[in-house]
């Protein structure tokens, strides 16, 4: 009794709290999360859609997320360098070879910064690259099936960190190495890394139409470590520009003996004009062996090519392509406004942000005004190159993002916030606590010419009492804020998957119209494909057994297979002949040493068993795909490996 006054009571204060809230007429206060418009801005209603698609990065679980904004909801989990149990995604025959790599097999990455692909400067959707830090690689996700389509790995790269990253036409996806290396890999002693350790900066070109990636050059720059990056644009297009930390270069106790210089470098190249010199012959072949994995729509099934060389240049060949600026102190972020005349050295380990202009980078550059060199690489003065400071802004800058109306916003790590500050004049406008320790931020658009505003969100490394507990194991968490006014205003917060290293998001309606809802069976030319109940069959070649099998609502065809013995290995190839959308079904096999497929409509995909024990073994749909899902099943006869069980298969009679 007691218990449901003191509720009834804690119920009344609430609710005079909200009518308080909306007496007060203040919907751009501070304390917005309680406010009943602030649910409003974030409610999207049943059925409806969200505004913005965002692409978040999975971190070490090696995939991307898709969420709406500004609800925050998930929508789903694109596999790009991790196995996927859910869609089968590196178990079935089709994508394993997406995650073959120079050192074989890899069932799993740590993927850090999705960028879109652009056109004039503006984001367009197509595609969305993706790369792994840890086995360098770059990917890229068609946004027509939200599929990842191609993986290219990274030579003479480690911790690819500083990718991947968009020039404004997508002429480029770069990556740039974090660890320098020796190049080409060799037998030598760590203790010689100064001096002979490189790094190397890749450009992988994007064929215009396909979207199909080559390594066009990689430029070796002394050892530093490059941490992030980003292109030019509008004025500076042409260039690229790459934060660097272990100028010092060190190899151990990094934390001490890499925090040693007071300023590091960004180091600014001009693609455009090693472009030139690569396309007439320049830089050299080196020998290589890389993986390049193409992911083909028609037949459904991924190739992996090892490619055993590529072009390398030195800075030094190409005079007036590579300058040095001086940026206090171990940056971290290096973002370019959308105009492309300020870029942004994220000093990690300093209380200032330094702003460099691309304009008076030039000018110093065309009167040769050098404070020395780095391994013959020029180094400019920093006041020569330096456009402005913002004073004293937080602790622990690390990534600045723009909107459309010339302000900035920063993240601080060590003082956990955000803050608001304008281009040019450099004053601080705004600022906001995030929930905490935020590292990236996004706003839609915001890595483009034309960002679109209205909403950032901060994707932050410590979650600790936003939600529920889980155990030790806490979901990283976001914060959504409004962004359209003068002061930003949390909305929301929602948790993340994996460690949210970066995001990308844009409008929602160019990548949803374009949505494939189906692939059109027709157009299926995967080589195992049954595309009627007439072409099923099982085919023995020795102890491999083909199944050539459809689905379709509500059973497999064939659904009784005998003859198949222990020590076989099966191949269950499964057209699904479905062509409505949002009908997949799904294959299990007791006793698979895989996961389960998932088989989208019009689509074939392979699943391997290799039976180890006598009996009659079922199979079913994993997908509940009608009201007819649980009959959606089959059965195996296994006999002993010298049976002579005949071959023979079913469905709706019985194996005489
Ligand atoms: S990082 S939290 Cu991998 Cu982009 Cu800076
Ligand atoms: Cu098909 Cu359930």
């Amino acid at each position: 009794m007691k218990n449901n006054i003191k509720s009834t009571i804690a119920i009344l204060s609430v609710l005079v709290t909200f009518t308080n809230c909306n007496n007060s007429g203040k919907s751009d206060n501070t304390s917005g999360e309680l406010a009943s418009n602030v649910a409003e801005k974030v409610y999207v209603a049943p059925g409806e859609h969200d505004e913005f698609y965002a692409f978040i990065s999975g971190g070490y679980s090696g995939n991307l997320t898709v969420y709406g904004l500004p609800s925050g909801r998930m929508f789903k989990e694109i596999p790009v360098f991790s196995q996927f149990p859910t869609s089968g995604y590196g178990y079935s025959e089709e994508t394993k070879p997406m995650l073959n790599t120079s050192h074989g097999f890899i069932p799993w990455g740590d993927s850090h910064h999705p960028d879109i692909s652009q056109t004039n400067g503006e984001i367009d959707g197509r595609f969305i690259f993706i790369n792994e830090n840890n086995t360098p690689r770059i990917a890229k996700i068609d946004l027509k099936t939200f599929e990842t389509t191609e993986i290219i790995e990274v030579p003479n790269s480690a911790g690819n960190h500083s990718s991947s990253f968009v020039t404004e036409n997508t002429e480029y996806v770069v990556a740039g190495t974090r660890f320098s290396v020796p190049i080409p890999q060799r037998d030598m002693p760590i203790k010689d890394y100064k001096g002979n350790f490189q790094g190397a900066l890749s450009f992988i070109s994007v064929a215009p139409e396909t979207g199909h990636m080559d390594i066009k050059f990689q430029v070796l720059m002394p050892g530093f470590n490059y941490d992030l990056a980003h292109p030019g644009r509008g004025a500076s297009h042409g260039w690229f520009f790459f934060s660097t930390y272990n100028t010092e270069e060190a190899s151990t106790l990094m934390e001490v003996n890499a925090s040693q210089n007071d300023k590091d470098f960004i180091a600014a190249i001009n693609w455009k004009k090693i472009e030139e010199y690569v396309n007439n012959g320049g830089g050299k072949m080196m020998p290589a062996n890389y993986a390049h994995n193409v992911y083909d729509e028609d037949t459904h099934s991924a190739t992996s090519t090892m490619i055993k060389e590529v072009r390398v240049v030195n800075p030094s060949e190409v005079p007036g392509a590579v300058y040095l600026l001086p940026t206090p102190k171990s940056p971290h972020g290096c973002d370019v406004d959308p105009s492309g005349e300020f870029i942004v050295g994220n000093g990690k380990l300093s209380a200032n942000l330094t702003v460099h202009s691309f304009t008076k980078m030039i000018d110093a550059i065309e009167n040769k005004k050098f404070a020395g060199d780095a391994y013959g690489i020029p180094i400019l003065n920093f006041e020569d190159v330096l456009a402005g400071v913002v004073e004293q802004a937080g602790l622990g800058p690390l990534h600045t993002e723009f909107d459309d109306k010339g302000n900035a916003y920063t993240t601080f790590f060590i003082s956990s916030e955000v803050v608001k500050w304008k281009l040019g004049t450099w004053e601080v406008l705004d600022r906001q606590s995030t929930f905490y320790s935020v590292g990236h931020l996004t706003i839609p658009g915001g890595n483009s010419g034309k960002p679109q505003g209205k909403y950032m969100f901060a994707m932050n490394k410590i979650t600790k009492d936003r939600y529920l507990p889980t155990g030790p194991e806490l979901e990283h968490s976001a914060q959504l804020y409004d962004i359209s006014g003068e002061k930003m205003e949390l909305l929301l917060d929602f948790p993340t998957h994996g460690e949210p290293h970066y995001a990308a998001a844009m409008r929602a309606d160019i990548i949803k119209e374009r949505s494939q809802k189906i692939y059109d069976l027709e157009e299926n030319k995967h080589p195992y494909a049954a595309k009627s109940d007439d072409d099923t069959r099982v085919e023995r070649k020795g102890n491999e057994v083909h199944i050539y099998m459809t689905t379709i609502r509500s059973h497999f065809s064939p659904d009784n297979i005998e003859g198949i013995k222990v020590g076989d290995k099966v191949y269950f190839h499964i057209t699904n002949l479905e062509q409505d959308f949002d009908v997949p079904h799904g294959f299990a096999m007791i006793g698979q040493n895989t996961s389960e497929i998932l088989i989208m409509p019009g689509q074939t995909k392979t699943s391997i068993w290799e039976p180890k024990q006598v009996g009659v073994w079922p199979f079913y749909c994993t997908d509940f795909c009608s009201a007819l899902h649980q009959e959606m099943q089959g059965y195996i006869r296994v006999s002993a490996a010298d049976a002579n069980t005949p071959l023979k298969w079913s469905l709706g009679e019985d194996i005489e």
